[in-house]
Parts: C-alpha cells; structure tokens; sequence
C-alpha cells in the first residue's frame, strides 16, 4: 500500500509511481545522499521501500551491490545531480564489473534546463553512465516511469547481471501529470534469477563435457559466481561428492563448498605462490587433466594462465554468456547456457561413472596450516595471516554452522583473506574481485550485515583503503550494525609499495607512505568503539568483545609486510 504524503500536493507524483514499481520489483532499500531533489522526493512514499543515508554516493552503490549480491534481488542507490553522480560512478562501476543487479538512480536539472556543461551541477547523466552499466535513460515523461523501471530491472537482471541507471530530471520526479498509482501496468515480472544465454543446440556441447569428465582421470571444477547465482550451488557439490571432483573457486565464489569440507581446494589468486612461498597452483592445477570453469567470467581474475601448470589440459567453459575473450581463455569445449542446466545435464550423464581419484594437495594444506599457526611475536607488528587466523578462530565460534561473512577491502591483505579467511557459505567472503576500489570494505560490510542480520561481520581494512572512505564509520554507527572491523595499520598503501619493489627493487615514500592516522580515535569520533592490539590473544579477546557488543567495533592492529622474504622476486603480473 502506498502513502501519499500532505504537502504542496496531494497527488501522487512520479516519485510515487518509482517506488511502488521498485517495491514490486523485490527492491527494499534505497541508499545514497539526496541533494536539492529533496522537493521532489522524501523516500517515505512507499511502504517497504527505506531510504538509507550514507557519507558518500560509493557507499552507497556498494552498499546496494552486495544486497542485491545477497538477496538475488534487484537494489537500488540514489545520487544527486553532477557531483553526486560522478561519486557513484565508481559503486556503479563496481557492480558492473563485480556483476550486481543494482538499479542506480540520479536526479537531473529541470527537463526545459538540461545544457549539460552549462547549466549549475549539469552533466550528460547517460553519457556517463553508458559505460558502466547495462541500460541507461533519462525520463521524457512521467507516464512512463514504471516502464523505464521495468527496462531498468530486466537488463539488471540479465547476465552478466549489473547496474542500470535512470536519469531523473527534478521537475519530472515532482510532477503528477498522467500519473496514476492505480493504473494497471501489469504485474512487475521480476526474472526469478538472472536471463541467461542459450546457444541452440548447447545440449550437444554440454555432451561433449560429459564425454571428456567421464573420460579424465583427475577432472576439477574451478567456479565462479555466475554459479551461485543460477542457484547450481546444491547441485554442484552433490555432483562433485558423487564423481569426487574437487572444487576451486574464483574470489567471490568462495563458500560454495564449506571450508572445511574435504573437496574444498580452495580460492586461488596470482600471490598465492608468493604468499605461501609455495608452488601452490602447481600443486592445485598441475596433475589436473579437465578443468571445468563453470560459471566462468574473466572478470573475476582468476586467468588460464593460473591453471596452465603440469601437462596439457583440456577444458571446459560453462557460462550464462557468450566468451567475450577467446584471445585469452579458448576452452576445448564450449557450453553457453544456465549453470544450473549444464550442472543437471552432466549429472544425468554421469550416472553410473566411477569416482575420480583426486590428485592430492596434502603438502599445500600442510603448508597452509604451518603459515597460519606461525606463533610468532614479531617487534614491527602483526602478520595478516596471524590477523586472519584470528578472525577466522572467532567467527567459527560466533557464527551458527553455514553463517558470518567476513568482508575484505582493497589491499595486499586482501590476497591473504581470499586464501584464507573461512567462508562456509556462497558469499560467506566478499570482496570486489572485478573492480578492486579501495574502501569498498566498509561499504560490503553495511551492505552483509543488512543483507544477514543476526550473522556475524567481520571486516579487514588496510589503512589506505579504509581512510580513503572512512566517513561511513557514522553510517554503521547510527544504522546499528554490529560490523566489527579490524584495521591492519601499516601507515603505508602496502600493495602498492610490493609492486615498487618488483618494478625499481626499491620503494619510494611520497608515493605509498602517510603519516599515522589514530583509528580507534576515528572510530570513537564516529559513535564507535575501538581498541588496539598487538598480539594474537589480544586481537582475540578483541574480536570477542566486539561480536559481544552487538554494535560496530573497531580494532586497529599494527602489522609489516615480508616483501623481501617469500616468493615475490618471483611474482608474475
Ligand atoms: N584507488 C582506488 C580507488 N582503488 C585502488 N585499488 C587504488 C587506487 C590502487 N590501490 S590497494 C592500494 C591501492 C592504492 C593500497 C591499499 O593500501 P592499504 O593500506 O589499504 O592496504 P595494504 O595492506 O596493502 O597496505
Ligand atoms: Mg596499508
């Protein structure tokens, strides 16, 4: 039911007609920041629609993605006219290269007044946002709102899935000319889950793949998100348990199988060699002879490259899209269709294979589990993989079997948390793998804890990323959200200086270095608890408190990076 607010008007206006067809459409908030189009708009005009208010526009596209991630639904973020929309460009780049369905929204001059460059805080809104999203459109007239919405959602929701955008000149949001709540538009036909491509005939190629997992000795699936959203994951590990193929999984595809869960190789980056001082993709890749990418997209960084160790192998793509990059990625076998389809079909051809013998990855598990326990107390600060360790130990207390999410922003810590941080269910670990903003961790976070409330958050910053976009502290603070965030302090953008290391065997200050920034006075000037700590037990003891207190809290943890030690001379871009 929708409310019509008293003021100047009482006629419903095309800002009523959005949210109701927004509403229909499953979306539940609205985050962003609201500038002089406040005369046109409360955001109280619609039951089940609340309006979010962050510090900054990127927040709130993030914010939006990982809703939507989450729920499978369609979320939506608003800006104000010129400035305001060039602050969300990079949330809505997010959700485009991070594929998310967000329906992102920004006000526009007066309709007679659109002189993009001339006229105050006039920009060309679609030009803008063309690029980075899958439709885009400025309203002509306010009758046809809900079909603007309703192109908006259906290309959101196609994949690869991403942001649309609607362009609302500020007139027209206030305007009540044709508009009328009871007219029959129809219902809002919201896809169950994202439009994918079929290519005619992807049976007789989805029969190859069974042809060559039935012929291979030591097959593995390597999965990306596309996965999880088709809805395959159950299917999935039931066929990887019945044929005992193991599972490695993209960044953002963490969690399909549970961590602990003996088919689970894990989540793999390009530092992974480096990181562990390990050949560890030889290891995971090298006896392979089948890969299956299923739910593969190039987007989420994990490349050929990562798995061409050992003997030729022949490979399989699975994905909801046509290859947009043969020049990198020309599999044996191409399969363009639904996950979930392709998971079924090779299950029903499959029936009566023999489980695989799985090539062993005892040595990297050892490894792994050695690296992590490293009990030392070390004088310049903290080592990420103790941090994560102890973020890790936590959450599998705190959270009930198969919950919490543990965020991670943009950083090199991030690398650590993608191999190790625990991730029992699909999204269990979130990160922007396409797009990769710092500052993205505070906004995920916002974004996890309203998506799961009643789950524990955790969220891993570097002070880098997590200064560049601090201000939101407030947004966690006043929203109540009990994100407890750990800031790994280093006073220094770290990725950046190991890449001044590989590039000039050197690093160079004025480039990477700041001067210290107090972040548990931060977060107290933001309504948020904080402490420091130094030492396993007490990053423990933090943790603890902080999921106790049932609000955010902040712990800032001094920690040093070993560029010079490990593998990283050796590290490949
Ligand atoms: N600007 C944006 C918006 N995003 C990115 N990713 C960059 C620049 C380039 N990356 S990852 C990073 C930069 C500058 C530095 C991160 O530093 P940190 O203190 O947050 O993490 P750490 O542990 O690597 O020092
Ligand atoms: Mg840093």
């Amino acid at each position: 039911m929708s409310r019509v607010s008293t003021g100047p008007s009482t006629q419903p206006t095309t800002a009523h007609a959005l949210l109701k067809r927004l509403r229909e459409h499953g979306v539940e908030k609205v985050f962003g920041v609201v500038g002089r189009e406040a005369a046109s708009i409360l955001f109280d005009e619609q039951d089940g629609i609340e309006f979010l208010l962050t510090r900054h526009e990127f927040t709130a596209g993030v914010a939006a993605d990982v809703l939507a991630r989450i729920s499978g639904r369609p979320q939506a973020c608003w800006a104000t006219l010129g400035p305001g929309m060039t602050n969300l460009t990079t949330g809505m780049a997010t959700s485009a290269l991070d594929r998310s369905p967000v329906i992102a929204m920004a006000a526009q001059s007066e309709s007679h007044d659109i002189f993009p460059n001339d006229t105050h805080q006039c920009l060309d809104l679609v030009k803008i946002a063309e690029p980075i999203s899958k439709y885009a459109a400025e309203l002509q007239r306010p009758r046809e709102i809900t079909d603007l919405v309703d192109s908006a959602v259906t290309s959101a929701m196609t994949e690869p899935v991403g942001p649309s955008f609607l362009s609302l000149p500020v007139d027209l949001l206030g305007s009540s000319e044709g508009i009328d709540l009871a007219a029959d538009h129809g219902p809002a036909r919201t896809p169950a889950k994202p439009i994918t491509a079929f290519q005619p005939g992807w049976e007789s190629s989805a029969d190859e793949a069974v042809a060559l997992v039935r012929e291979a000795a030591h097959p593995v699936f390597v999965v990306g998100a596309a996965a999880i959203r088709s809805g395959a994951v159950p299917a999935l590990r039931a066929l990887a348990e019945r044929l005992n193929i193991p599972v490695i999984t993209t960044y953002i595809a963490k969690g399909v199988l549970p961590q602990g869960h003996e088919l689970n190789y894990g989540a793999v980056t390009g530092y992974m060699d480096g990181i562990l001082s390990f050949p560890a993709l030889e290891t995971l890749f090298g006896p392979a002879d089948l890969v299956l990418t299923v739910g593969y997209d190039y987007a989420e960084d994990l490349r050929p490259s990562m798995w061409e160790r050992g003997p030729a192998k022949k490979t399989v793509r699975v994905a909801p899209t046509a290859n947009p990059v043969p020049r990198i990625y020309r599999p044996t076998v191409d399969v363009v269709t639904d996950v979930l389809a392709f998971v079924e079909h090779l299950d029903a051809g499959t029936r009566g294979v023999a489980a695989k013998s799985r090539h062993d990855i005892a040595p990297l598990r050892e490894r792994i589990a050695d690296f992590l326990a490293d009990p030392e107390q070390y004088t310049d600060g903290m080592r990420v993989h103790q941090v994560i360790d102890s973020m890790n130990t936590v959450m599998a207390d705190a959270a009930a079997p198969g919950e919490g999410t543990i965020v991670s922003d943009i950083g090199f810590f991030r690398h650590y948390g993608v191999l190790f941080a625990r991730a029992d269910q699909p999204y269990g670990f979130l990160t922007s793998a396409g797009c990769s903003s710092f500052g993205y961790g505070i906004a995920a976070a916002i974004g996890a804890q309203l998506a799961r409330p009643g789950q524990p958050t955790f969220l891993i910053a570097g002070d880098g990323g997590f200064h560049s976009n601090s201000a939101d502290l407030e947004t966690a603070a006043r929203l109540g959200l009990p994100i407890v965030t750990v800031v790994v302090n280093n006073d220094t953008n770290g990725l950046i200086e190991l890449y001044q290391n590989i590039g000039h065997q050197r690093s160079h200050a004025p480039a990477i270095k700041f001067t210290g920034v107090d972040f548990v006075q931060l977060a107290q000037a933001n309504g948020v608890e904080g402490t420091k700590a130094t030492t396993r037990e007490e990053l423990v003891a933090a943790l603890r408190k902080g999921v106790e207190l049932g609000r955010p809290y902040l712990i800032e943890v001094p920690v040093a990076y070993d560029f010079t030690a490990g593998g990283f001379g050796a590290l490949k871009i």
